[in-house]
């Protein structure tokens, strides 16, 4: 049986940063970290909210944390009681992933008895503004308490602090805190209401950046005392009548009351796991990973707005500055395709909607077209920087070409467009923008082609893989293939517009010479240089020169740090001069097109690539176990499907790059379980349109069932050892 529960007992200062993200809840709109009620900023608590981002002085730009509603703490007869500052007798938490639902359990010796707080809240995911939140106190022996309780608009943040003004105000029996930003003056509105089931008395206060209320009471003994809070964000960015938005919301859930805003919730958590759960018999350790990634997607997933991606860390904190990476469009999709289009659609739209900005960014850098950010922010601005990472032993600025080389961004995009385009059947993402994206994409790579003097081949220089520890290689196989495939979809793109509709194929003949494209196209597809397998030993080089760096083994490579959190890339790297890389590469370029290539070479360059691979981001192990899949060798797979779907459960990814701190939720690592397990080793596949389950299930699991929306219909399928059954359902509502 599935418990659909992940616990943590006993309380570690140590781990609160990490607990934070493994516990976290959230709906799309904002992410709640898995901290406690009464911790301050010193204890990284954060409701980080998505899309909308500050920058301070010179620091990096980030997204907002929003004023803290949920603060809360306990007085017991004229002591306080709260972690970490009062140690805890027991102390536990739990997450209900099924239904988003974060409780703790805390029990202190007050003097001569045990004083307990039982507490939940939700980020609603049925009104995407609001939270609830319950929190009951406990007494064996009769007291008076005070519980304090408001809006702590003091938060973490990580290059802030980024409100230069509260404005704190009190209207009835909602406080409401608004929290105005540094850069461009965006204001946060939070407000908060209560119910209380005992008689009590409130006095209200307000301190620095604290709109708090005190609720006293005389506890008789054992009787438990509940409080109910509501609260709810708004931005000036979601609607023009933000703050009423905001008090209409917490008045509403109020009347509403706990559990009928609780019911709903769960409906709703309900409708995403009727499509969404994936049944595994036979591995239960297997499921509940798979299905805690499948959660952590769900809690990222934009779905208040139709154009807005996901950060790289999703919604759990400001770690890589709250950027779209592409691990959207190559890790996260798919999931969102099979399981809810219109989110895929969402994501999408992010892309078509900063098509701008990656105009400005090619010009920028002297070139034609669209490349894309490769960390991007609203307005598709680039918040990568020429200096990425911290020397340990200098503390110096590295300078790194991420965003200037880092060129394969821009098939990210074309290649989620095409995928939705197929998956969805649909062209009316193509109509509304995406097909300028992708020619605008072919137009940069076109635009990048070299010819040697004498050669025949176009060639890529200069460029970063997804290998980020060899920087400003030549001819990375990755790159060039993904460069080709962009030119091979905008060739479809411009052939199939009568297609896509009349209006499109107008607006397109009017802005481009698409024959003179078509033609270029043709010509870049036909001759770009694509590192081939050697002949005698079938391996792709990952670029120019690969072969000749110095081969050491990575523990021995490890043995030469002299210092923990060293980075092993860029100028003097100890990874740079050898064959140590640290994500999949060319086996990514392999999986994307496996079907291109023969077993033989497919297995030989897992095998070769592999013990090479440092796996130092947690985007690698799933392409090597999606293409261990491929090869029929799900058992040499399955290791590398749990690495990814225990990332966050394990919480043992890496949390430094230099001195930067890097950690958070890995969703790209929960996308790339998920893909791991549909298309890996359930075999979900199109052939000619059609959709197919090549299944070769790993040793110990008995069947799989789960279900998928493909081109609009709705299919159950039900995998066992030796038959493999996809049934139509019917229309897909989404
Ligand atoms: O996009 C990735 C990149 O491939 C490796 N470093 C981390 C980024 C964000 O996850």
């Amino acid at each position: 049986m599935q418990s659909w529960s992940i616990k943590e007992e006993g309380f570690d200062q140590e781990r609160i940063s990490s607990v934070g993200n493994k516990f976290l809840v959230g709906n799309g709109y904002f992410g709640i970290r898995g901290t406690l009620q009464e911790f301050n900023k010193n204890e990284y608590p954060a409701i980080n909210l998505a899309g909308i981002y500050d920058r301070v002085g010179d620091a990096w730009r980030e997204p907002l944390n929003a004023p803290n509603g949920l603060y809360t703490y306990l007085e017991f007869n004229h002591k306080e009681y709260r972690l970490p500052e009062v140690e805890a007798f027991s102390h536990n938490i739990s997450l209900n992933y099924r239904h988003g639902i974060f409780t703790r359990t805390t029990t202190w010796n007050a003097t001569g008895s045990k004083l307990t707080v039982n507490a939940e809240r939700f980020a609603s995911m049925e009104d995407k503004h609001l939270i609830a939140m319950k929190y009951s106190v406990h007494s064996e022996v009769e007291g008076d308490f005070r519980l304090v309780t408001g809006i702590d608009a003091d938060v973490w943040d990580i290059n802030g602090p980024h409100y230069d003004e509260i404005l704190l105000s009190q209207n009835q029996d909602i406080l409401k805190s608004i929290a105005i930003t540094h850069e461009s003056k965006d204001q946060v509105c939070v407000c908060e209401s209560y119910q209380m089931d005992a008689s009590h008395q409130e006095q209200l206060v307000a301190e620095d950046r604290k709109s708090l209320r005190v609720l006293s009471f005389h506890a008789e003994a054992g009787k438990t005392y509940t409080l109910y809070k509501w609260i709810s964000v708004y931005t000036n960015k979601d609607e023009a009548n933000y703050e009423d938005a905001a008090y209409g919301t917490v008045a509403k859930a109020k009347t509403s009351g706990y559990e009928a805003v609780l019911e709903k919730h769960i409906a709703e958590w309900e409708k995403k796991w009727n499509i969404s759960e994936v049944i595994i018999d036979g591995d239960l350790e297997a499921m509940e990973a798979l299905n805690y990634s499948i959660y952590h997607l769900h809690c990222i997933a934009p779905r208040h707005t139709d154009h807005l991606s996901i950060a790289a860390r999703g919604l759990s904190g400001q770690t890589y500055k709250g950027a779209v990476f592409w691990d959207t469009e190559m890790f996260m999709l798919d999931f969102f395709l099979l399981t809810e289009p219109t989110v895929a659609k969402t994501l999408l739209k992010y892309r078509i909607d900063t098509l701008e900005g990656a105009k400005k960014k090619a010009k920028y850098y002297g070139f034609q077209g669209a490349f894309y950010a490769w960390e991007s922010q609203e307005g598709g601005y680039d918040a990568c920087s020429d200096y990425n990472v911290t020397d340990v032993f200098t503390g110096r600025q590295m300078r790194t070409y991420f965003k200037d080389k880092q060129i394969h961004i821009s098939s990210a995009v074309v290649y989620g467009i095409m995928r939705y385009v197929d998956y969805t059947g649909s062209y009316d993402l193509l109509a509304e923008g995406g097909a300028e994206v992708i020619l605008e994409c072919a137009r940069f790579y076109y635009d990048l082609l070299l010819k040697r003097i004498g050669g025949n081949y176009y060639e890529l220089h200069d460029v970063i893989g997804p290998d980020e520890y060899h920087e400003r290689v030549n001819n990375n196989a990755y790159t060039n293939k993904m460069a080709q495939y962009t030119f091979d979809s905008a060739i479809r793109v411009i052939q199939t517009l009568s297609s896509i509709g009349d209006k499109t194929k107008e607006r397109l003949s009017n802005n481009y010479d698409l024959d003179a494209l078509l033609h270029s196209f043709k010509d870049a597809t036909e001759w770009l240089y694509i590192p081939q397998a050697d002949t005698v030993t079938g391996i792709i080089q990952q670029f120019d020169g690969y072969e000749k760096l110095e081969e050491v083994g990575i523990e021995e490579l490890k043995g030469r740090l002299l210092h923990e959190k060293e980075y092993w890339g860029g100028a003097y790297g100890i990874a740079t001069h050898t064959k140590i890389i640290k994500q999949a590469d060319v086996v990514t370029m392999l999986n994307l097109f496996s079907g291109e290539y023969s077993e033989d070479i497919l297995i030989k360059n897992w095998e070769y690539y592999e013990p090479r691979t440092e796996h130092g981001s947690s985007l690698s192990a799933c392409m090597y176990a999606m293409l261990a899949c491929k090869c029929h060798m799900p058992d040499k797979a399955y290791p590398f499907f749990m690495k990814s779907a225990l990332s966050d459960i394990s919480g043992k990814g890496k949390e430094w790059a230099g001195l930067i701190y890097i950690g958070g939720t890995h969703p790209a690592s929960s996308g790339g379980a998920y893909m791991t397990a549909i298309e890996g080793f359930a075999g979900i596949h199109q052939e000619k349109g059609e959709l197919r389950a090549k299944a070769d299930l790993p040793s110990g699991w008995e069947r799989m069932a789960f279900k998928i929306v493909y081109k609009g219909d709705l299919y159950h399928v039900n995998i066992t050892k030796d038959h493999a059954e996809v049934r139509n359902l019917g229309k897909h509502m989404d």
